[in-house]
C-alpha cells in the first residue's frame, strides 16, 4: 500500500481536564491541521504521549483518528513500545483499521542488543501487514541506530522507510542516496530547510499541528528554487520553536490550539501546566502571528 503525500503532522493527543484521552477532540484536532494543507498524520507518537498511554488508549486514538480521517489523507500509527507484545497488538489494530503504514521507536529502556531490535521490527512487520516506518530518534529513544544498521533492517522489504529525528544531515543525505528505494521523513521540524535542500521524502513533526502551511510552503518554495521564500517560512517556524522549546513543546502546542478554539485539553502528568511567564510569552507570538482566538 502507498504512503502518499509528504508533510504530515505528529498529532497531539487530546485530554480531558484530568488528563484522561478525549477522541472527540479527534475530528475537530484533524479538521483544523488538514485546512493548513498538511498531507497526513502520525498518530500516537512522542507528540501524542503515547509512551504515557496504556495499549487500550492508544488503539482508542488510533480507532478516533482513523474513522474521523480514513478517506482525507495518509494515516501512519505509530505503534513503538518497551514491549513487542504490545506493539504487536497495536500493528494489527492498524492493519484493521486501514492504516497506510506503520511505525516504530526502537524497544526502549533496556540497552537491547541489535538482534532483539530486529525481532522486534519483524514481529510488528508480520501483525500489521503494512509496509514499517523505523522511527529514529536516538535523543529520546536511548537507541542510536548507526548508517549501516539502519540500511541492514531495510534490507526487509516491508521496511519501507525511516522517520528521523535526529540532526544529522550528512547521516540523513547517505541513507537516502544508499536506500533510494526507501521513504526518508525528516522530523527535527526546526531543520526541515536543511533536510528538504538535500534532498527529503517529507517532514513529520510536532509543530506541524499548528502551522502545517509552514512545512508546506517550505517544500514549495524549495522545489520552486526559491530559496529566500524557504528561509523566510524557516524562520517564522523557528521563531515559535525558539518559545516551544522554552515553555514545553507539547504543552505549547497544546495551549496555542486550545485558544485557537480547538480543544484539545493538557498535557497529562508528570508534564505539568504551562507557567504565567510561559503563556504570555508565546501569546505574544501567537498574537503577533496571526494566530490570535
Ligand atoms: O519527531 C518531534 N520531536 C520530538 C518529532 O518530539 C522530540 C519534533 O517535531 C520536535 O518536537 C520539534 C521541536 O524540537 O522539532
Amino acid at each position: 500500500m502507498d504512503i502518499s503525500g509528504s508533510i504530515f503532522a505528529a498529532t497531539l493527543t487530546p485530554m480531558n481536564a484530568d488528563g484522561s484521552i478525549a477522541p472527540a477532540g479527534v475530528a475537530p484536532l484533524t479538521d483544523f491541521i488538514l485546512s493548513k494543507g498538511v498531507h497526513g498524520l502520525y498518530v500516537s507518537g512522542s507528540t501524542g504521549e503515547s509512551v504515557l498511554q496504556s495499549r487500550s488508549e492508544r488503539a482508542e486514538i488510533l480507532s478516533a483518528t482513523a474513522e474521523h480521517a480514513r478517506e482525507k489523507c495518509s494515516l501512519i500509527a505509530h505503534v513503538g513500545s518497551a514491549s513487542t507484545g504490545d506493539a504487536v497488538a497495536l500493528a494489527a489494530i492498524a492493519g484493521e483499521l486501514g492504516y497506510n503504514a506503520v511505525s516504530a521507536v526502537p524497544p526502549y529502556y533496556y540497552k537491547h542488543n541489535f538482534e532483539d531490535i530486529a525481532d522486534y521490527y519483524r514481529a510488528i512487520a508480520d501483525a500489521s501487514g503494512l509496509p514499517l516506518i523505523i522511527y529514529n530518534i536516538p535523543a529520546l529513544s536511548g537507541t542510536d541506530l548507526s548508517t549501516a544498521r539502519l540500511l541492514e533492517l531495510m534490507e526487509d522489504d516491508r521496511i519501507a522507510g525511516v522517520k528521523f529525528t535526529a540532526q544529522d544531515l550528512f547521516q540523513f543525505e547517505e541513507l537516502r542516496k544508499t536506500a533510494p528505494n526507501k521513504k526518508f521523513y525528516f522530523g527535527t521540524d526546526e531543520m526541515f530547510l536543511g533536510a528538504a535542500a538535500m534532498g527529503t521524502d517529507g517532514g513529520i513533526g510536532s509543530t506541524y499541528n499548528l502551522i502545517g502551511d509552514v512545512y508546506v510552503a517550505v517544500e514549495i518554495a524549495v522545489a520552486a528554487g526559491d530559496i529566500d521564500e524557504a528561509r523566510r517560512q524557516q524562520r517564522k517556524a523557528n521563531d515559535l520553536i525558539a518559545i516551544l522549546l522554552k515553555v514545553g513543546v507539547v504543552g505549547g502546542l497544546k495551549h496555542a490550539l486550545n485558544r485557537l478554539g480547538v480543544p484539545v485539553g493538557p498535557c497529562r502528568r508528570p508534564f505539568s501546566p504551562m507557567s504565567a511567564d510561559g503563556i504570555t510569552l508565546l501569546n505574544t507570538w501567537l498574537d503577533e502571528n496571526g494566530y490570535a482566538p
